[in-house]
């Protein structure tokens, strides 16, 4: 017999009226994140559109407690609500950073590092977009080689790759820390269920879907996402301590091209004359997918 599918929202944790753009991963992820995690959640909420989307006390998405912070304290204010919940005893509540990219990647990254060395006992979840969204697309360090952004003077379009975050955090030595997206959302539903369950300082990094920012149709987030996957460009795997395990292996070989024409931010990769920066971004996945089953296969499971 196979084994239930789990992909249905059965105890809906958030108010109906959101503020997100259509086709917004936010909401989505929030969604699935909070029927999961239920009533006995402290999410913690730094600058971002998800601040925006849950909105200034009294308004609220979310049917828990939300403590709006500063970018670079997200993970700090984490670690105090922590110690203020145990202190009453309530070590069952699960305590959870909501950040965008830019307040992971960049502004956020000194205060998560300390967080995860330390060993806090939160959930960290990164929605990773791409680019600073919020404030108009300026580019962050997860914003993909040969995005355009309102921040790339000269160039018009990001010329560096983007900072390889999960190398970062499994350097943490975490009891667990995966990716996931949108479009796979059994596998993402299970790895929510198997973050809460952990105790220590857990990530998730989400693939996120944003319409305005990736220049997309907002009906195609979804689709987006997939290929997404099945191209490589956004593997799925999980780290727990140094193990690492690819939890979705593409049967076909799909180039990243099938992903990324369908998002205008990549619209000059694909001008005459561009095939080289195409080839450089196969390339660079290529490596990265080889680095991920190398080290699925040379790491031992965390006993
Ligand atoms: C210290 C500080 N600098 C700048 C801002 C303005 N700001 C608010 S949200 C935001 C963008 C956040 O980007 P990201 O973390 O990627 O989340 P997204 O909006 O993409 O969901 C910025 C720059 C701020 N609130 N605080
Ligand atoms: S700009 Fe992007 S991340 Fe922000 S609410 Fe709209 S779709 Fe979501
Ligand atoms: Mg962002």
């Amino acid at each position: 017999m196979k084994p239930e599918m789990d992909f249905l929202i059965k105890d809906e944790q958030v108010y109906s009226g959101a503020l997100g753009c259509r086709g917004c991963g936010w909401s989505l992820l929030v969604r699935h994140l909070s029927s999961i995690l239920g009533k006995d959640t402290v999410y913690v909420v730094p600058a971002s559109c998800f601040s925006i989307i849950t909105g200034p006390y009294p308004l609220n998405d979310l049917k828990a407690n939300i403590v709006h912070t500063v970018f670079a304290a997200a993970s700090a204010t984490a670690t105090g609500v922590r110690a203020a919940l145990d202190r009453q005893g309530k070590q069952d509540t699960t305590v959870v950073v909501l950040a965008g990219d830019g307040g992971t990647f960049d502004i956020g990254i000194q205060a998560l590092s300390g967080a995860a060395a330390r060993g806090e006992n939160i959930l960290y979840i990164c929605n990773n977009n791409g680019a600073y969204m919020n404030t108009g697309i300026q580019t962050s360090t997860a914003t993909p080689y040969g995005a355009v952004t309102t921040t790339n003077p000269g160039q018009g379009y990001k010329r560096t790759w983007p900072k390889d975050l999960m190398g970062i955090i499994a350097a943490h030595n975490l009891p667990y820390a995966a990716t996931a997206s949108l479009a796979f959302i059994e596998d993402f539903r299970v790895k929510i269920k198997k973050a809460k369950a952990v105790h220590g300082c857990r990530f998730l990094m989400v693939d996120g879907p944003c319409p305005p920012g990736h220049k997309t149709e907002p009906g195609q987030s979804i689709q987006i996402g997939r290929l997404a996957v099945e191209s490589r460009l956004f593997p799925l795997f999980e780290v727990e301590r140094q193990h690492y395990t690819l939890n979705y292996k593409p049967e076909e070989m799909i180039p990243v091209s099938e992903c990324m024409k369908h998002q205008g931010r990549f619209r000059q990769l694909f001008k005459d004359g561009n095939q080289q920066l195409l080839d450089e971004v196969q390339a660079h996945t290529d490596r990265y997918w080889l680095r991920l089953l190398a080290m699925e296969e040379s790491t031992m499971p965390a006993s």
